[in-house]
């Protein structure tokens, strides 16, 4: 399921003109996260807040007059944005569409400099955000659904979700970008209801609305210098209204856990708090959407201290355990009446990708004071070398496959662009996010964490290959790898470290890849890919990026950051949208000129020019174009020691249990069903 959003014309206050240059211009510093539940902080809990009691069953009546005064004066400020300022804002969002066009036409030419300017490149993100996001914002303001071709737009419930600018609050704040955000408040504040007769995805919502509110919470209270906003609470920019409505969307998503098993529905009847099984599928929900609400649903927890929205979401995971997934691999279908397992197909991609990912966030979110869940994630990790991990016939990349017919049947030589967020998250989860020369420091550090680590590089190079492999230099929605026809496994190659004490330590076994596309076409590692005719579009996903940034934070290896500078640049000159404009400025004849107008995803990753999908989703902005930003930042920019970032890149703070908030579970059976391994 995928939604998105648009712009309208609005005023630009000096701010936005100037980028925010290098960590301290943006004034960051990096133990500031870390003060965030300390007792120190100045801010108030949201909790602590004398007018804070609990809510589930009354939608907010409380706030009505302050609601309204705030709606006073975001009417009037968005009424003297728009009087005031407007051909400043035209001519500044035309320019930079302009710039960046202008800039595209240098790229056949251009020379690799000796040492690269990360922060100018990291400028051309924040141009290139701005670009999308002002289209957007002139085009569809306030439309879930924005067709930037067409200039199109829908909404998936009346008066809209508010899924294209919830998505991209903390974008905002992380790019300094003050008036859009200003502008993005004042539609929540007047224009976002919960209330609607219409049922909803529980896991989008949860991870795009939930997680986009409770990350601009957070940015806006710890960094109040980002991006100001002062219409709210004095000390507290920006805090009482994303709380606000995330409380109010949490409780109404609530009703989706009401299942027999604890496993939540698809749907959401957000306006009776109803869960709606799925019309699809018999009714099973996604097993990686029933599993990929826990760091929402705890962070509110700890914000608010109501312990209610913690038990719900940790009793899906007592429920999946309960079904003893083999080797710590679950199949991609639950059901929400029995808790069962409804398939036997195992993959990383779609419906079963950000389980794993939430294993090892659960446990890092809560500062590592989750055993259950490291648990959870090494069993995982070792039923992926067990049973999922190959290398290629001609180039041994390494491939993560899938088992369509269970664990005991043929390996599938496939990945969707998605796995490709496993090379950052098994990083990630080997160092817990510290610098890898510090991690292997620590007495805990073992032969098992080496070989994760040169697992994920190996990782990190396939999935760099399948943008590399193509025309436009971006990857296909899915790739096919072309195996040995008994496939050669990491398990049958290398002895387990986890388990062998005498296994020989694997080695990185595929060779290097050429950084430039326009390197020979027959070299034999491109024989090992093949896109079938049906995936070779591109969404402008993420999750490639996504791991290039965990992969430079991590290893400080600079190879990651000039890949994703590659890849960057490609989707700036593929997916953009061209317009010609002719300049009618009364007394003077203007040539017309070009510019970029806005990117969307493409139909063809092997045609030039490719054709154009029309759409532009909501993770191109909330985190394609967030992780390109933070991987050309100094890497103490939301730190990967202290935060967690949710499954759409929205970042939240890690924090320590507490009181009722704790893991209410125990495993019922232990990792006995890894022995022999
Ligand atoms: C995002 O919405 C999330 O990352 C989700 O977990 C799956 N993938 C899309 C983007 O590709």
């Amino acid at each position: 399921m995928s939604f998105q959003a648009p712009l309208s014309s609005h005023s630009r206050s000096p701010n936005d003109r100037q980028s925010p240059q290098g960590l301290s211009g943006l004034g960051f510093s990096s133990n500031q996260a870390g003060g965030f539940f300390e007792k120190e902080r100045t801010l108030p809990m949201y909790k602590d807040k004398p007018y804070f009691t609990p809510r589930r069953t009354a939608p907010r009546r409380r706030w009505k007059g302050i609601a309204s005064l705030l709606a006073l004066c975001a009417l009037f400020l968005f009424w003297y944005n728009k009087s005031s300022l407007p051909s400043l804002q035209s001519s500044d969002s035309k320019d930079k569409g302009l710039q960046l066009w202008k800039w595209v036409q240098t790229l056949e030419n251009e020379v690799s400099p000796e040492k690269a300017d990360w922060d100018a490149r990291r400028e051309r993100v924040r141009d290139t955000f701005s670009v999308s996001f002002d289209a957007y914002e002139n085009e569809a303001w306030g439309f879930d659904q924005y067709s930037p071709s067409s200039q199109n737009h829908k909404n998936m419930v009346e008066g809209g979700m508010g899924w294209m600018i919830v998505d991209s609050l903390d974008t905002l704040i992380l790019m300094n970008l003050t008036s859009q955000l200003r502008h993005a408040r004042q539609w929540i504040s007047t224009s976002l209801r919960y209330d609607q007769d219409h049922d909803v995805n529980t896991f989008e919502t949860t991870i795009r609305m939930l997680g986009g509110l409770l990350s601009a919470h957070y940015l806006s209270n710890q960094y109040p210098h980002l991006a100001p906003i002062a219409d709210d609470d004095v000390g507290a920019a920006g805090e009482d209204l994303y709380i606000e409505k995330a409380t109010d969307l949490a409780d109404r998503l609530l009703g989706a856990f009401e299942s027999n098993s604890g496993i939540p529905f698809s749907s959401v009847n957000l306006n009776r708090s109803l869960g709606i099984r799925s019309h699809s599928d018999g009714g099973a929900a996604s097993t990686a959407e029933a599993t990929t609400v826990q760091l929402e649903f705890k962070y509110l927890a700890k914000l608010t201290g109501e312990a209610e929205y913690w038990r719900v979401v940790e009793k899906v995971m007592e429920a999946v355990d309960k079904q003893h997934p083999e080797d710590g691999l679950v199949p991609i279908f639950i059901h929400p009446d029995s808790g069962e397992f409804q398939t036997k197909n195992i993959r990383l991609g779609s419906r079963g990708d950000s389980y794993y990912e939430y294993l090892i966030k659960q446990y890092l979110q809560t500062s590592e004071q989750e055993p259950i869940y490291k648990e959870l994630w090494d069993e995982s990790i070792q039923g992926i070398r067990k049973h999922l991990l190959a290398f290629t016939k001609n180039a041994q990349l390494m491939v993560l496959g899938e088992r369509p017919r269970g664990l005991s049947k043929d390996l599938l030589g496939k990945m969707d662009h998605l796995v490709c967020f496993m090379p950052g998250t098994i990083a990630l989860g080997a160092t817990g996010g510290q610098l890898l020369s510090k991690a292997r420091q620590s007495p805990e550090w073992s032969q098992q964490h080496e070989e994760e680590i040169l697992i994920s590089r190996e990782l990190m190079k396939t999935c760099w290959a399948t943008y590399l492999n193509t025309a436009t230099g971006l990857a296909p929605e899915i790739s096919h790898f072309v195996l040995d026809e008994k496939p050669v496994m990491m398990a049958d190659k290398y002895a387990d470290p986890a388990t062998s004490a005498t296994a020989a330590p694997y080695e990185l076994q595929g060779i290097s890849l050429p950084l430039s596309q326009q390197a020979d076409r027959s070299e034999p590692w491109r024989k090992d890919i093949d896109i079938h005719p049906m995936d070779r579009h591109n969404l402008q996903r993420p999750e490639t990026a996504e791991s290039l940034f965990y992969m430079y934070r991590i290893t400080g290896d600079e190879i990651y950051r000039e890949w994703g500078w590659e890849m960057f640049k490609s989707f700036v000159r593929h997916t953009a949208i061209i317009e010609t404009v002719t300049p009618s400025v009364p007394g003077t004849v203007s040539p017309p000129y070009e510019r970029i107008k806005s990117f969307t995803s493409i139909g063809n990753v092997e045609a030039i020019p490719p054709e154009k999908r029309d759409r532009m989703e909501s993770f191109w902005l909330s985190e394609t174009l967030k992780y390109f930003y933070l991987l050309f930042s100094d890497r103490d920019i939301i730190s990967l020691e202290e935060h967690v970032f949710n499954t759409e890149a929205h970042p939240l703070p890690r924090f320590k249990l507490g009181g009722e908030l704790k893991t209410g579970w125990e495993r019922k059976h232990q990792a006995s069903n890894m022995e022999g391994v």
